[in-house]
């Protein structure tokens, strides 16, 4: 079974899916396995590694580490092309879409695609879509792209209109790591009543009750990063995982 199938029966039998994500550059390699291994024990479906900047050479030896541990799929969440690992069970192959930036619409595909073809781990084809979400974020400096404006749920439904037509898996709508503000519930639903295809949202995620709201619009797969980092972060997990897992 491919991972996109995997997540996809995840969908179907729990309602929604939670994918924590770990940054490699945030925390040291062998508390990122620990982590990894605690996800798993709570419950999460799957595991995102990336990180907007990839600082640390070490994404091949953390990722290699964690899959001797842990059986869910690793799936990379490529802030760059130097984060493409043999190790991962999938990559999200992303395009995107919401910006005009030629490199992070094809060029950087065009580079990672030998290696993931070589490599042997499956990629999936997600359209990126930034929503404007206050402050700066990094995602929108490193792409240098201008996000969605948030009040405009209908720029956002022609562009993941488009990448369906287009032929890709699933949407990402991405408010950034640590976002000031998360996506509008109204540009979930407002683009779920358009498209077919899964939606994940992330950025900005801090509460199990935020994650409700935006599985309740239809998300279908759930992203947290930075409250893993905080010490609590680590035990509210499992009410993560009790609200994303509704049914
Ligand atoms: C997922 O990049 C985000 O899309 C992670 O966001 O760190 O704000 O949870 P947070």
């Amino acid at each position: 079974m491919s991972v996109y199938q995997y997540l996809m029966g995840v969908v179907a039998e729990k309602g929604a899916g939670y994918l924590p994500l770990l940054d490699p550059d945030r925390l040291e390699g062998t508390r990122l396995v620990r982590m990894a291994v605690h996800l798993e024990n709570v419950g999460v479906d799957a595991l995102l590694i990336g990180s907007s900047l990839l600082l640390s050479p070490s994404i091949d030896s953390i990722i290699k580490d964690m899959k001797q541990e842990i059986k869910i799929p690793v799936i990379i969440f490529p802030g760059s092309l130097n984060q493409v690992s043999p190790y991962a069970d999938a990559i999200l192959f992303l395009s995107l879409i919401s910006g005009r930036n030629p490199d992070r619409l094809i060029g950087d595909q065009v580079k990672a695609a030998p290696a993931i073809k070589e490599y042997g781990i499956e990629p999936i084809p997600t359209g990126y879509m930034l929503i404007e979400s206050g402050r700066l974020t990094s995602v929108q400096f490193m792409s240098n792209t201008v996000p969605i404006p948030r009040d405009k749920p209908d720029i956002a439904v022609a562009h993941a209109l488009a990448a369906e037509y287009l032929g890709m898996k699933m949407i990402y709508l991405e408010a950034g790591s640590g976002a000031e503000q998360s996506i509008p519930v109204e540009t979930i639903s407002s683009v779920k009543d358009y498209v077919s295809i899964p939606l994940i949202v992330g950025g900005g995620i801090r509460t199990p009750e935020c994650a409700a709201e935006k599985v309740k619009a239809v998300a279908s797969l759930i992203v947290t990063g930075n409250i893993l980092e905080k010490e609590c972060g680590l035990e509210r997990v499992q009410e993560f995982c009790s609200v994303i897992h509704f049914r």
